[in-house]
């Protein structure tokens, strides 16, 4: 393997690595040989990824992993995890991340950017597990936290002016971390992070149908089972 993969590391620092750790087990030990995982993105993704690792060395696993972000593809190689794409499997089952959960399993997911992925992987897969800390869980979601909106860039002019008629009091663009301009997401396309006056279940879909939206971070209506790392 190229040295560039085998010494690359998580970027930035993981919070509750402890309470992390413990749903980042429970999900490895439901590993079983000739699954097909479907991988969301994010801090305990990773920490999963690393469990996931273990048994496939000690128990010579065979296992294939569809990913939902590149910087998760690049851990999966660098681990020694195989890799497939939508284009040959469909998940037999899921993990992923999240920023928000409230008391229904409604989610925001999409600090990453890589909400596209992740919400295609999670519609496709029959079984899905969110993996969470308790700081994610909320009485209401997009209190504290925006509902990224993943858009075409020539239609932002147009995705912001019918964002608003939705009930959007806030539609900013996300910028880019320590640079200028904004972020670009892995499809080429910038992210809106919205603030609305309710969100409603049809939210999900009344975005969706504005031409120019490509997906947003908003998860309504999925069957979930979510696990939560106690806090440390
Ligand atoms: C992905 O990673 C995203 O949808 C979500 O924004 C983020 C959660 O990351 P972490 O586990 O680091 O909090 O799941």
């Amino acid at each position: 393997m190229s040295d560039l993969i085998k010494d690359l590391q998580w970027s930035g620092t993981i919070t509750n690595v402890t309470g992390k750790q413990k749903v980042a087990s429970q999900i490895a030990a439901m590993v079983k040989d000739g699954d097909v995982l479907g991988v969301g993105s994010g801090s305990t993704v990773y920490l999963a990824l690393l469990a996931i690792a273990e048994r496939i060395r000690t128990e010579k696993l065979n296992i294939l992993a569809i990913p939902t972000s590149l910087e998760i593809s690049m851990f999966c190689a660098k681990l020694g995890i195989p890799l497939t794409s939508t284009f040959e499997h469909t998940p037999g089952w899921l993990f992923d991340g999240a920023d928000e959960v409230d008391p229904n399993n409604w989610l925001i997911k999409g600090r990453g950017g890589a909400m596209f992925k992740e919400k295609l992987l999670i519609s496709s897969s029959a079984v899905n597990y969110i993996i969470v800390d308790e700081s994610k869980m909320v009485q209401k979601i997009n209190t504290n936290f925006p509902v990224p909106v993943e858009v075409f860039p020539q239609a932002l002019l147009h995705v912001s002016a019918e964002l608003r008629k939705i009930g959007a009091n806030d539609a900013s663009i996300r910028p880019a971390k320590g640079k200028d301009g904004p972020v670009i997401t892995e499809n080429n396309n910038m992210v809106l992070d919205c603030y609305f006056d309710n969100v409603s279940d049809s939210l999900e879909r009344d975005i969706k149908s504005i031409t120019g939206v490509i997906e947003s971070g908003l998860f309504i209506g999925y069957d979930l089972n979510i696990l939560v790392a106690a806090n440390e």
